[in-house]
């Protein structure tokens, strides 16, 4: 290969990265991603999934977003006192080789708010950021809780 050539892809490698700004998270899967359906004067939801980390490192979910909601929050469902409470989490732990589940069971879900389109059958396209500044896109199929109860 001349070095002309070399160059070339270097720079288009270059150009590439540039273009694409932030990283894929290649390491993330997100397994049976779906949001509740919701009827539509309601405009808050919850969405569940299990994420699981391929990598060899811990990965950290520190946010998440849609062009389907006004905001997200990152929640655990917790009863204090016999209260049953919403606690917001700033950074969760996806263990290397590992998964985190949210689910009824681990309390953890995703809280979106001002959600428009959450039909059952509607597919919502949901992007997780890690603090290593890598995302991942996915679409989340709103389900009609009931189906799942
Ligand atoms: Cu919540």
């Amino acid at each position: 290969m001349s070095l002309s050539i070399r160059c070339t892809t270097l720079l288009l490698a270059l150009v590439l990265i540039t273009a694409c700004g932030q990283q894929q998270a290649d390491a993330i899967r997100v397994e049976n991603g779906w949001i509740a359906e919701i009827p539509p004067v309601i405009r808050v939801t919850a969405a569940l999934m299990t994420l699981h980390n391929d990598g060899d490192n811990p990965k950290y979910l520190v946010a998440a977003s849609s062009p389907n909601t006004a905001s997200i929050e990152i929640h655990k469902s917790v009863v204090v006192n016999d209260l049953a409470k919403m606690i917001q989490q700033k950074e969760l732990e996806i263990p290397a080789k590992g998964s985190l589940e949210f689910s009824n069971e681990s309390g953890l879900h995703l809280m979106l708010y001002e959600s428009k389109d959450i039909k059952a059958g509607n597919k919502i396209p949901l992007t997780l950021s890690f603090k290593d500044g890598s995302s991942i896109t996915v679409d989340f199929e709103v389900v009609d809780r009931r189906k799942l109860l």
